[in-house]
Parts: structure tokens; C-alpha cells; sequence
């Protein structure tokens, strides 16, 4: 038997509207484009990490969309594993899974595990399916210190990682150390949700992930990949950030090999920050740029001048001011207090060291986060 060939894809976001621009149609050639791949490069079994969609109510031509992609799948004679990540509406697609079944791919909505049928067989493999597993779901207690929250659900996506583990595993999730879509910024474990790669289980030959939006390998063995958005969804997601889609050779034994697909659909988002004197003379690289816009300018801006630029640049979505940060939220170590920890420091810096004033944002902190807690939020 030779290897098995997969097309590994994730973060579709279809039905992603960006200030007012629904990017559904760009989406919508990216996936005619995989389906070219699929075609091209004899793929056997196409895998969807996560984040079909961008919100739980979606327009009907999103959905539409998707379902003819795994329509013409199956016209293609190939099947597909689907999981659902954090943007998509989870119970929706549990909902539709037994008629995408009819269709070849297999779709799960909410994670199960392997006594519960979280590990399926397809083309003489076996997969696991983890779909997105709530931050709050995995926190054992309501009232953590953020950096012991963080570790109680870096333990519990271990254990269930561990209880999964398969030759080939799909899951959306950061990985500790991966990069979101803009900048050299990495996820840490002490500033947010995150899985040790030490957590990924060695007895996976490849795991398929979504959730971060650049394409990128987070992990050499087991071997693990994002392949990136489609396309540049935000503003906030670096213009040059790679992402596209990724082939995946995995023979019946060795390792895995991958074929990263760097791909420019939809149209580039581009950031123009400008002292507002600076303008007049850009204004024409500006509207010649083949994307959309947003402008930041220093100082206060007014509407009346944003009016002007709206209407002089048809390519323009967002004009913002570039106001500066007061002094005191500027410090660098501040980010990296825990919210009452930086309180109590402000409070002391001021000469003000009251704990009662720390104890009340305590309380109003916990109700807030009870409120997000509680059933329908
Ligand atoms: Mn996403």
C-alpha cells in the first residue's frame, strides 16, 4: 500500500465580514482552488482543522458553500475528516453531520472521547477527531489565578490528547510557542490558553491543527502543522504571514512529509499609518493598493476629513486615530501583571494602598466572569 495522500486545510471563516465587506467570495475561490489541488495532486482524504465558519449564524450562502465543497468532494471520490474549532456553530454542525456522512466526510461538532467514538477509521488509518474544547469547560475552578487557569488546561488537554492519540490526529488548539497571524509574537502558557508541544502524543505520525491563522510547523515529533487561514481575514493578521493550505504524505510506516502550499487568495489587508500631513501626498499609492485599507492617523481625526477619505479612496475600509497611550498603561512589565496584581501596584504608586479598593475589583472581576459563565453566554 503507498502513502496516503492528504490535503490538510483549516480556518475557512466563511461568512467573515470585515467593516462592512463580506469576504465569502474570496473564500469561495480559495476553495474552488483546493478543489483544483485535490484533483491535481490525487489527493486521498482532505482534513478540515476547524473554523469553517466565522460566527454561529452565518448567511445562507456560507453554508452553501460548504456544503458543495463537500459535495464536489465526493463527486471526487474523496472523502473528508471535518472538526469544528471556536468560531463555528458547533451544535449546527452536529446537526448536519449525518447528511455531510452521505457525502464522505465525517463532521464532529463536540469532542468525545475514544471510549465514545473520538477515533474513527478511514482509508486504512486511524484519526482522531478533538474539535475545539472550551477554555472554560477545562477550568476545574472559577476563581484562578490566571497562570494556574492557564496550566489546569495545558494538564487537561494533555490527558485527553493522551487518551486519543492516533497515527493521524485533527485538532484546534495553540500550541505553546506557535505565532498568531501578526508579528513575532508567541503564545506563552503563562499569558494564555496553550498546549505544551510536550503534550502532543509521540504516537501521532501527524497532527493536523487549526486555531492560529499562519502557516507553520509547531512541532517535529510528533510531526505538527498549521496550514493558515485561506486568506488574510484581518487587518491585525501580518499581510506577509504565509498561509495557504498543506500536502501530507504519510506512508504506511516512517515519517510523515509535508508540502506547504503558500498561497495569496483574497485580497491583502494593508495598515497605512501616516501623520495626517503625510496624506495628501500617498493618496495615490493608497487608492492604487489592490486590497483594502486602513488608515491610522496620528492626532484626533475628524469626521469631516474622514469623509473626504472615504469618498476619495474606494478601497478604504477603516480611518483610526492613533492616539497615544498615557504614561502609566505605557510600562512594559505592566501587560505581564495579573489585572488586581497591577491594580495594587497603581493604587500603591499612588500613594493610595488600600485593600478594600483591591478587594471590590476582586468581587466585581469574579461576577463578571460568573456572568460569562453562566448558561447561554
Ligand atoms: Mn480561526
Amino acid at each position: 500500500m503507498g502513502p496516503v495522500r492528504l490535503l490538510h486545510t483549516a480556518d475557512w471563516h466563511l461568512g467573515k465580514v470585515l467593516r462592512g465587506v463580506d469576504r465569502t467570495p474570496e473564500i469561495a475561490q480559495a476553495l474552488e482552488a483546493l478543489l483544483e489541488l485535490v484533483r491535481k495532486e490525487r489527493v486521498d482524504l482532505v482534513v478540515v482543522a476547524g473554523d469553517l465558519f466565522d460566527r454561529p449564524q452565518v448567511s445562507a450562502e456560507a453554508e452553501a458553500l460548504a456544503v458543495e465543497f463537500f459535495l464536489r468532494l465526493r463527486e471526487l471520490g474523496v472523502p473528508a475528516l471535518v472538526i469544528a474549532g471556536n468560531h463555528d456553530p458547533k451544535e449546527r454542525l452536529e446537526a448536519l453531520s449525518p447528511l455531510l456522512a452521505l457525502a464522505g466526510a465525517m463532521v464532529r461538532g463536540r469532542p468525545l472521547f475514544r471510549e465514545e467514538g473520538g477515533v474513527v477509521e478511514v482509508k486504512g488509518l486511524r484519526a482522531a477527531l478533538l474539535p475545539f474544547v472550551s477554555e472554560r469547560v477545562l477550568m476545574k475552578r472559577l476563581w484562578q489565578e490566571a497562570e494556574e487557569r492557564h496550566r489546569t488546561y495545558a494538564e487537561n488537554m494533555r490527558r485527553i490528547l493522551a487518551n486519543l492519540a492516533s497515527p493521524l490526529m485533527l485538532g484546534h488548539f495553540a500550541v505553546e510557542g506557535s505565532k498568531p497571524g501578526a508579528g513575532e509574537f508567541a503564545f506563552h502558557l503563562s499569558e494564555s490558553y496553550a498546549v505544551p508541544a510536550s503534550a502532543l502524543p509521540t504516537a501521532a505520525r501527524y497532527l493536523a491543527l487549526g486555531h492560529l491563522h499562519r502557516q507553520q510547523q509547531v512541532s517535529e515529533a510528533p510531526l505538527a502543522w498549521y496550514p493558515g487561514s485561506l486568506i488574510q481575514l484581518d487587518f491585525g493578521e501580518g499581510e506577509e504571514a504565509e498561509r495557504g493550505a498543506l500536502l501530507v504524505e504519510l506512508p504506511p510506516s516512517g515519517p510523515a512529509r509535508v508540502y506547504p502550499i503558500r498561497e495569496r487568495w483574497g485580497k491583502p489587508l494593508r495598515t497605512y499609518r501616516l501623520a495626517p500631513e503625510a496624506l495628501d501626498g500617498r493618496l495615490e499609492e493608497i487608492r492604487n493598493f489592490p486590497g483594502y485599507v486602513r488608515l491610522v492617523l496620528e492626532g484626533r481625526v475628524s469626521p469631516a476629513v474622514k469623509e473626504r477619505l472615504f469618498q476619495a479612496l474606494p478601497n478604504l475600509l477603516a480611518v483610526e486615530s492613533a492616539l497615544a497611550l498615557p504614561e502609566e498603561l505605557q510600562g512594559q512589565g505592566r501587560a505581564e501583571l495579573g489585572l488586581l496584581e497591577a491594580y495594587a501596584r497603581y493604587l500603591e504608586e499612588r500613594g493610595r494602598k488600600e485593600e478594600a479598593l483591591v478587594q471590590g475589583l476582586k468581587q466585581v472581576l469574579m461576577e463578571v466572569e460568573l456572568e460569562a459563565l453562566a448558561p447561554g453566554a
